[in-house]
C-alpha cells in the first residue's frame, strides 16, 4: 500500500481526536475516561508532541534567521524583504479587524443580552505596556537570556544582526556560515523526526479539548462564536486568497492543501510559536520557498502578525459595547484598529494571548474589561481557529514576499539540501 502522506495522517489524527473527544464528553466524569483516557492517554500524546515542537522553536528561529540574514546577499535586500514583510503584516491585520468590526455591526452579537448574564463574572485586566517599551524590549540586553527565555522578538533582532554582520564580513565568515548552515540542517532534521509523532500529538490535543470543553458554554454565546468564525473564514478567503491570486497567481485550493499540516498543528496547539517549525516545513518543502525568505518572514509573523486574534478583538469589542449599551463611533473603531494592530506586535503567539491583548484594546476605548469574563468560556475553541488563521497569514505573506524576491527554489528537494545550495 502506498505510504500514506504525513499530511493525511495529521488530518486523520485531527478528525479522529475530535470524534473521540466529542463522544467521550458526556462520560468525562467517569473515572476511567477522566483519569486514563483524558488524564493519561490524551495528556501524554498531546503534551509530549507540544513540548517536542516547542523545544525546536528557539534553535530554529536563531539558526535559520542568522543563516537567512547572511544569505540575503546584501543588506539592502534584507531591508527590502523586511519592509515588504512589515507592510503586508500591518495591512492585513488592519483589514482583519475592519472585517470583524463591519461583520459584528451587521450581525450584532451583543444585542438581546441582559446584564444579568454578567452576574458574578469578573476579569482583571493585565498590565499593558507603553508602545515605546515594546520597541525597547526588542533589544536584548543579554542575548543568551533572550534565547534561554525564548523571547522571540529579541532573538529575531539578535539573529538578524549576527546574519547581517556575516554578510558584511564576506569570505571571512565563510566557515562560520557553514557551521550555522549545518546547525540549521540539523535542527530541520530534528523537526522532521518530531513530525512523525504529529498525528498522535494532534489526536491527543484535540481529543482532550473536545472531551473537556462543553458545548453548553457556547450556546448563550453562539452568535458571538459564529460571528468570529465567519470573520475568520471571510478574511482567509477574501484577504489572503485575494492577495495570493493578485501577487502570485497561486491556486487558492493548492495553498490550503499544502498548509494542512501547519493548520492542523496550529488548530490543535493554539500556539503559532509552537507551530512555527511545521509552518516553515510546509512553506519550504510544499512551496519551495528559499530559507533566506521564510527564516525572516515566519518568525516575525509568529510574533507580530496575528490577524485571527485581531478579528476576535474586533468582534469582542463590538459584542461587549453592545452588552453594556455603549455606542462606539468611527473614532473609537479607529482606536480599536490601531490598538489591536500595535498590541499584536508586542505579544508572542502562545495560547490565550489574544484575551490579554483584548483587555488592552477595551481599556483604550473605555470599555469595561469585565466583559471578557463572559467570552472566556468559549475562547479556547476560538483560540484554535484564530491561531490557524494567524499562521495562514504568515504563510501567505511569505509566498508573496518570496514571489517578489525570486525567493523560490527551482528544485523541490528537502529543505536541508536546499539550504546547502542557498
Ligand atoms: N494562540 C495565539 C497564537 O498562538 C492566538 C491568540 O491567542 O489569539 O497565535
Amino acid at each position: 500500500m502506498k505510504k500514506m502522506k504525513l499530511t493525511t495522517k495529521i488530518f486523520i489524527g485531527l478528525i479522529l481526536g475530535a470524534i473521540v473527544g466529542a463522544v467521550l464528553y458526556p462520560m468525562r466524569d467517569v473515572a476511567f475516561v477522566d483519569k486514563f483516557v483524558i488524564g493519561f492517554v490524551f495528556e501524554l500524546l498531546g503534551t509530549a508532541f507540544m513540548r517536542s515542537i516547542r523545544m525546536m522553536v528557539v534553535p530554529l528561529v536563531f539558526f535559520s534567521l542568522t543563516l537567512g540574514a547572511s544569505s540575503a546577499g546584501d543588506i539592502k535586500k534584507l531591508g527590502r524583504i523586511g519592509s515588504k514583510t512589515l507592510f503586508f503584516y500591518l495591512v492585513t491585520t488592519a483589514l482583519a479587524i475592519s472585517i470583524a468590526i463591519g461583520l459584528a455591526n451587521i450581525i450584532n452579537p451583543g444585542k438581546g443580552f441582559s446584564m444579568e448574564m454578567m452576574e458574578g463574572i469578573t476579569y482583571s485586566a493585565k498590565e499593558s505596556i507603553p508602545f515605546v517599551q515594546v520597541l525597547l524590549n526588542m533589544i536584548p540586553t543579554n542575548p543568551v537570556s533572550a534565547l534561554a527565555n525564548g523571547n522571540m522578538l529579541q532573538i529575531i533582532v539578535f539573529a538578524i544582526l549576527c546574519g547581517s554582520a556575516m554578510t558584511l564580513m564576506g569570505d571571512k565568515a565563510s566557515k562560520l556560515k557553514d557551521v550555522v548552515s549545518q546547525a540549521n540542517d540539523m535542527v530541520l532534521k530534528v523537526v522532521e523526526m518530531i513530525m512523525h509523532i504529529a498525528p498522535f500529538g494532534v489526536f491527543g490535543l484535540i481529543g482532550k479539548t473536545f472531551a473537556t470543553l462543553g458545548y453548553d458554554a457556547i450556546k448563550p454565546l453562539l452568535v458571538y462564536f459564529v460571528t468570529v468564525l465567519l470573520a475568520l473564514v471571510l478574511h482567509a478567503l477574501i484577504t489572503y486568497q485575494g492577495f495570493l491570486v493578485l501577487f502570485t497567481k497561486m491556486n487558492p485550493i493548492n495553498f490550503f492543501k499544502k498548509m494542512v499540516p501547519a493548520l492542523s498543528v496550529a488548530f490543535s496547539t493554539s500556539s503559532s510559536a509552537a507551530t512555527l517549525p511545521v509552518t516553515m516545513e510546509c512553506v519550504e518543502e510544499g512551496f519551495g520557498v528559499k530559507n533566506e525568505i521564510s527564516s525572516f518572514t515566519l518568525p516575525l509573523g509568529v510574533t507580530i502578525n496575528m490577524d485571527g486574534t485581531a478579528i476576535m478583538q474586533g468582534v469582542a469589542t463590538v459584542f461587549i459595547a453592545q452588552i453594556y449599551g455603549v455606542q462606539l463611533g468611527i473614532t473609537e473603531y479607529l482606536m480599536v484598529i490601531v490598538t489591536a494592530t500595535v498590541a499584536s506586535i508586542g505579544t508572542a503567539g502562545v495560547p490565550g494571548v489574544g484575551l490579554i491583548m483584548l483587555s488592552m484594546v477595551l481599556t483604550q476605548v473605555g470599555l469595561p474589561v469585565e466583559g471578557i469574563g463572559l467570552i472566556m468560556g468559549v475562547d479556547r475553541l476560538l483560540d484554535m481557529s484564530r491561531t490557524a488563521i494567524n499562521i495562514c497569514g504568515d504563510a501567505a505573506c511569505t509566498l508573496i514576499v518570496a514571489n517578489s524576491e525570486d525567493g523560490f527554489e527551482t528544485s523541490k528537494e528537502p529543505a536541508s539540501v536546499k539550504v546547502n545550495k542557498a
